[in-house]
């Protein structure tokens, strides 16, 4: 009777935990996706999506950076803080980017 009171919550913690991962995969297909430039760095590095994913870079740095794309696939104007850049991916491949400001500063996006 302890054991059974004790359990109850545990297994409700338990399936929750579980549930939650699932519910992410099982979701329609992503239609967007956020790329974070924070302290000289594109987070994450590499963003895999599936394809017709529009992705949103946002400098949250307090310095200008841009996204563009290595190919010339893409090219944000300079972003300041806060500001955004969107681009919709369709086709699939892997898009390496880097700041033109900063060329040290690099990410990719596969596209899936
Ligand atoms: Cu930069």
């Amino acid at each position: 009777m302890w054991i059974a009171t004790l359990a109850a919550p545990v297994m409700v913690a338990t399936l929750l935990l579980a549930a939650s991962p699932s519910v992410k995969a099982n979701a329609p297909s992503a239609v967007d996706a956020a790329v974070k430039i924070d302290n000289f760095v594109f987070g994450p590095q590499t963003l895999t999506v599936p394809v017709g994913t529009t992705v949103t870079w946002t400098n949250s740095d307090d310095i200008p950076h841009t996204s563009v794309s290595t190919d010339g696939v893409f090219k944000s104007k300079v972003l300041d803080t806060d500001e955004k850049f969107s681009y919709t991916f369709t086709k699939a491949g892997t898009y390496a980017y880097y700041c033109t400001i900063h060329p040290k500063m690099t990410g990719k996006v596969v596209v899936q």
